[in-house]
């Protein structure tokens, strides 16, 4: 499936002061996003607040997407819950809807057995018949898909992906290695050229909603073999980054650089995440100045 293939941007979700969605902002920025090339979206991921949001905006923030995307770029839902029946209602939501992918994050906090952990991915990836990618997100799950478990779960036909968000090189080579069809997604931004070198076939980010161009540069690097020029790239994009995740105020960061690169009003985080302080503004404010330069 080739539109899979590719650099997806995670969404963020712009909430005004009284924590509604700014639907206008959200279209703006896909159509900013498409123009600049990137080849799909993530919706709804961890980056898009979607476990701070009710089900019903999950819903709303898809179709809004939809409706701005026009059929451009490829769109993945993230429809992860920590229960297997909250989640289905969003794959089901799915169903019906002009999307490429469906996708989740392993059911945390109980410490799930991996047996219910396998079941909980094949009750999702057989509610639709849309493509399925697994998200491996150790760091903020605390649930890690081994490659055994990948193994397991590559037994439904449905299940055609992998978002790794992931430091462990060694068991994405594995994975890579034992099966090429996987589509396999680079996630930790930061690495991006790791992810490559070991035959990623795109990356899913959240800092791709700023530096998209970058990125590209990158994978097109990448792709043609010319990792001295890429690991240049990835010095830069590791500059931004640097100041983007600066005192773990990653989302507010971002979503006020998108709003003045944009000249949009992108909004703020959701509590219990605390809003951009004036030191992390005069740090995004330089980071605008040199986007726009170069
Ligand atoms: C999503 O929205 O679910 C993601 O794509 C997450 C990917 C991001 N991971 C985290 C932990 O936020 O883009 C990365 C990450 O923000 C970036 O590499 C900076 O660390």
């Amino acid at each position: 499936n080739k539109k899979l293939e590719g650099i997806f941007t995670a969404l963020l979700t712009p909430f005004d002061e009284n924590g509604n969605i700014l639907f206008d902002s959200l279209q703006r920025h896909v159509d900013f996003l498409i123009n600049q090339g990137v080849d799909g979206f993530y919706v709804n991921g961890s980056t898009g607040e979607s476990f701070l949001m009710t089900p019903e905006e999950r819903k709303k923030v898809l179709e809004a997407v939809i409706e701005a995307n026009n059929g451009r770029a490829a769109i993945i839902n993230h429809c992860g819950n920590i229960g297997t029946d909250l989640s289905i209602d969003l794959i089901k939501h799915c169903a019906n809807l002009p999307i490429d992918g469906v996708s989740s994050v392993p059911p945390f906090y109980y410490g799930f057995s991996k047996d219910e952990l396998v079941a909980y991915y094949n009750d999702l990836a057989n509610a639709s018949d849309k493509p399925f990618i697994v998200y491996n997100m150790p760091k903020f799950s605390g649930v890690i898909i081994t490659p055994a478990i990948m193994k397991e779960l590559r037994k439904n036909k449905n299940i055609v992906g992998l978002k790794f968000t992931h430091n462990d090189f060694y068991a994405l080579q594995q994975i890579r290695a034992s099966d090429p069809d996987l589509i396999i997604y680079n996630g930790f931004d930061e690495m991006a050229i790791c992810g490559f070198s070991l035959g990623c076939n795109g990356a899913i980010g959240s800092t791709y909603n700023v530096i998209a161009p970058l990125i590209i540069k990158l994978r097109n690097l990448c792709s043609e073999n010319d990792y001295v020029s890429a690991r240049k790239v990835q010095t830069k994009i590791n500059e931004y980054i640097n100041g983007m995740v600066m005192n773990g105020k990653h989302f507010a960061i971002t979503k006020y650089m998108i709003s003045k690169l944009e000249g949009i009003n992108y909004g703020i985080v959701r509590r219990p995440f605390s809003q951009i302080s004036d030191v992390e503004k005069k740090v995004a404010d330089n980071m605008i100045a040199s986007l726009t330069e170069n």
